[in-house]
């Protein structure tokens, strides 16, 4: 369509910069030149104009802690009426009480209902909060429910645990607790003392580098240790892996590793438990000085002390693109947005759809009561954890594992580029959460926007015998409405979408780009990823993200259908010359009971969740399918001692559990640490339970084997480090959804020729740029 390009094109040159919303100042930083160019053309383009408003059938009963919630809270916590003997944090040390952090609580399902289908009462606000309670005589970290909210003479704080099932409630024991600031403060005095006694021989391997101690101005090495520290919680651990300093530490490793021993909140207590260089282990300073001294230590090669080849900014040393220099094409809502917005309860309708977005500090957004055409599918659709798990021949790769809830993954979520992360015009949301008793607010961290699939979502060209190659036409415009956020939680950046498409199907997507976590090469060591610079190692892990979704299809009685397709053996008797041969046939079957379970080899199996009491006008029972999409995978070591017992989510494609209030969330935020012993073992939900018309659960992974490779530098691409997942209607409808769509186009020729178009009225020109299209182009459109 010639004519319409350029259309658009000078369309974009006229209006384009009244898209821009008012900006905040880490936007302002973020904006870039063409961002910046501000014409006052006149701004009557349609997509100028934000999101038109609506209001949401019922307040957001997910949504996050207020402010003003927040700040009574944290002050109700610390009233000496409280019993806590709370410290504040600044000020804390290891044997001191102090909280961690305060979010909202999980509101029970049971509670919600009512209130969102009936004339339930609003249901109660509570919030949670950590509280490490070093002041105790058995140390250890304790969660807390307080509410209900706001803050009144009703108002009590209980220990939170009735959702984990390890054993101890909503208690941690101190060694596995989360390691913050204290911690590593309590740590760092053992450290130095070790690295300044042997800094001769650090600077002798790495270039001058030594250590003396994170205040210390000599230090110019940067040391890192992950997770887990703990099995049981009976021990603590640090496997420190030392690096060189800088905006890409993670790809600058160092090959020397510190094993300590942190157990207890007695630092004095805390002890050396060996070195590791050279893939060899050295138990005490006497035994490294000795392999120095005798000149067994050092490397084939040097890290790089200037890292500038890992940073994502241009490289004009690899060469010119020819038209590079143009703008590369943008997704605009060229007709106006057309989806609606409350922005106050968060809530969103587009083309059919209606949700509530929710948010919480450790598992970002979360998506509630998802609704097609009036009739919900999904009460809840959450990102539940970020998995990674490392292999090496070293201490700090075999060691790691991270569920970045830990890290309280959603605060990790931050502004996003307009025209790059999310397309120019996009709707921008900040993101608030709390922090101790302020709130913080990370600018435009949720963009939303409809993006142009560049692919029909429906066509056909109906052949006939004809002179003019087809008597009738038509083809459907392909879109959908995207909610985006991406969080950079330490070395990566996750990004998340979740797609609602047009047709009623809903895509889940995770993206990952950043750092990955290197090593230092060593030759020969291609059984845990190759060499992707100088002296750096890209290390094999994998990548697991899990996710929630609870079906509701048409109310809570939902059952998991499970169709095979299998080869029989068959006779028909029009076909005597084959005797029995083989076809295939669906073999369906609803599942019984409670399970974790994988994807058929060949995908031969359908999953759908159905209402099997709500029939389509065909008879058939309205379901929807779990339709896998790319690398839907699982952690691919079931019994590493790192991730035995608290990493059970990651450890299946799929599975299905009855939805019970005490079984919100796959994993607890402080699990990494007691891989033997868990908070919270997921595999304990299956205990038989039927999920035969039930209100069901299903789980999902998605996630990467991460093959590392030499284009992981600088940063692992989007473009190959993306996995999916699709929700589509089956027999949910009598039909297709879309033959009410108006964005399509209807040919039809008659015997004589003459070509009919229908567009519907709805053309390019619905924006301020009126051009007809004249009816000789459709010649050289369709070539008739
Ligand atoms: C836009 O218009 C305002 C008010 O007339 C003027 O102050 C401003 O300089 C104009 N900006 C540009 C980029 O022309
Ligand atoms: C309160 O905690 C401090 C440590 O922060 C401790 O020294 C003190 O004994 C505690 N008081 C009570 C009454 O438990
Ligand atoms: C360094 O470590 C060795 C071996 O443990 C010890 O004998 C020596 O006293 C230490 N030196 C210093 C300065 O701490
Ligand atoms: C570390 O600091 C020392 C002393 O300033 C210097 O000689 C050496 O080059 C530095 N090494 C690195 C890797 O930064
Ligand atoms: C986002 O936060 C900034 C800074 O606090 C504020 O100016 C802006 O109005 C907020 N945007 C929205 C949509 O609330
Ligand atoms: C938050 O706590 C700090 C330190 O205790 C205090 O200075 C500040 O006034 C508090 N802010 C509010 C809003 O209460
Ligand atoms: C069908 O029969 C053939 C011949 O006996 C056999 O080789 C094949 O495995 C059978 N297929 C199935 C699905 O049983
Ligand atoms: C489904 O319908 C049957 C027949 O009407 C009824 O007996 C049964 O209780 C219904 N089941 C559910 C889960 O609603
Ligand atoms: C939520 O449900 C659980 C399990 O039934 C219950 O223990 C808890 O008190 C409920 N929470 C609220 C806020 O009512
Ligand atoms: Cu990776």
């Amino acid at each position: 369509m010639r004519l319409s390009t350029f259309a658009y094109l000078s369309f974009l040159g006229l209006a384009f910069s009244s898209a821009v919303p008012p900006l905040g100042y880490e936007r302002r930083l973020l904006r870039d030149a063409f961002d910046k160019r501000s014409s006052n053309a006149s701004s009557t383009s349609c997509f100028a104009d934000g999101a038109p408003s609506t209001v949401a059938p019922k307040p957001n009963v997910w949504a996050p802690l207020s402010p003003t919630d927040n700040l009574a809270v944290w002050n109700f916590l610390h009233d000496p009426a409280a019993g806590l003997n709370l410290t504040h944090p600044d000020e804390a040390v290891l044997t001191d009480n102090y909280v961690f952090w305060i979010d909202v609580l999980h509101t029970n399902k049971s509670d919600v209902l009512p209130f969102l289908d009936g004339e339930g009462p609003l249901p109660a606000k509570y919030a949670r909060a950590i509280i490490f309670q070093g002041g105790k005589a058995d140390p250890d970290s304790q969660e807390y429910m307080i509410g209900p909210l706001p803050v009144s003479a009703e108002t009590t704080i209980e220990k939170l645990d009735y959702m984990y099932n390890g054993g101890s409630g909503g208690s941690v024991p101190y060694n596995a607790r989360y390691f913050d600031g204290p911690r590593s403060t309590a740590t760092d005095p053992l450290i130095a003392s070790i690295m300044s006694n042997i800094s001769d021989i650090t600077a002798a391997l790495f270039q001058g580098g030594a250590y003396y101690g994170a205040e210390d101005e000599r230090s110019n090495l940067s040391l890192t240790s992950g997770t887990p520290l703990s099995f049981d919680g009976t021990q603590a651990f640090r496997n420190i892996m030392f690096r060189f300093p800088g905006p890409a530490s993670y790809m600058t490793p160092l090959d020397f590793f510190l094993l300590i021993d942190c157990t207890g909140t007695d630092a004095s207590l805390y002890s050396l438990k060996g070195f590791v260089t050279g893939e060899k282990f050295y138990p005490t300073i006497a035994d490294l000085r000795s392999a120095f001294e005798a000149g067994t230590l050092g490397a084939e090669y040097d890290q790089t002390v200037d890292a500038d080849w890992a940073l994502v900014n241009y490289k004009p040393e690899l060469g010119v693109r020819a038209l590079e220099e143009r703008l590369a094409p943008s997704t605009i809502e060229i007709g106006g947005k057309r989806y609606k917005l409350d922005e106050e309860n968060q809530y969103v309708e587009y083309m059919g759809w209606s949700f509530y977005i929710s948010y919480s500090q450790t598992l970002g957004f979360m998506f509630f009561d998802i609704k097609f055409k009036g009739e919900r599918i999904i009460y809840e659709l959450s990102m539940q954890e970020a998995t990674a798990q490392y292999g090496g021949n070293q201490p700090k790769a075999a060691n790691t594992v991270y569920h970045d809830t830990y890290y309280q993954l959603g605060t990790s979520i931050g502004t996003l580029v307009e025209g790059f992360d999310c397309p120019w015009g996009s709707t921008f949301w900040n993101l608030t959460y709390h922090s101790r008793n302020t709130t913080v607010v990370n600018e435009d961290s949720l963009c939303i926007f409809e993006a142009d699939m560049n692919f029909p979502l429906s066509r056909h060209r109906a052949a006939d015998s004809n002179d003019y190659g087809f008597s009738k036409f038509g083809t459907v415009k392909g879109a959908a409405l995207i909610v985006r956020s991406i969080a950079t939680v330490g070395n990566y950046d996750y990004m998340f979408d979740y797609s609602f498409h047009m047709d009623g199907s809903l895509e889940v997507i995770v993206r990952a780009s950043g750092y990955l976590q290197s090593s230092f090469y060593y030759p020969n060591q291609g059984k845990w990823g190759p060499r992707i610079q100088q002296a750096t190692q890209g290390s094999l892990h994998d990548h697991i993200i899990t996710y929630k979704a609870d079906f509701d299809i048409l109310g809570t009685s939902n059952a998991l259908q499970v169709s095979e397709l299998k080869a029989v053996n068959q006779s028909q008797p029009w076909f005597p010359e084959l005797g029995t041969f083989e076809q295939m046939e669906l073999d369906a079957s609803i599942m019984e009971t409670e399970q974790q379970f994988n994807y058929f080899p060949n995908n031969q199996a359908m999953y759908v969740v159905l209402n099997q009491n709500e029939t389509n006008a065909w008879g058939e029972p309205r379901g929807y399918r779990i339709v896998p999409g790319r690398s839907d995978i699982h952690l691919s070591i079931l019994n590493s001692p790192w991730s035995l017992k608290n990493s059970e989510f990651a450890k299946s494609q799929l599975a299905v559990t009855r939805q019970h209030d005490n079984e919100p969330y796959a994993n607890s935020v402080q699990n990494i640490n007691l891989p033997s012993k868990p908070q919270q073992d997921f595999s304990k939900f299956f205990d038989g339970e039927s999920v035969v018309d039930e209100d069901l659960v299903v789980w999902f992974n998605l996630g990467m084997h991460h093959f590392t490779r030499a284009e992981d530098v600088p940063v692992t691409l989007y473009t190959e480090a993306y996995s999916s997942i699709v929700f589509a209607p089956q027999n949910f409808f009598d039909r297709a959804q879309d033959g009410d769509l108006l964005n399509r186009r209807w040919m039809e020729v008659d015997e004589e020729g003459v070509l009919t178009y229908e567009a519907y009225g709805v053309t390019l020109e619905t924006c301020d740029v009126v051009l007809e299209e004249p009816a000789e182009s459709l010649g050289t459109i369709f070539d008739i």
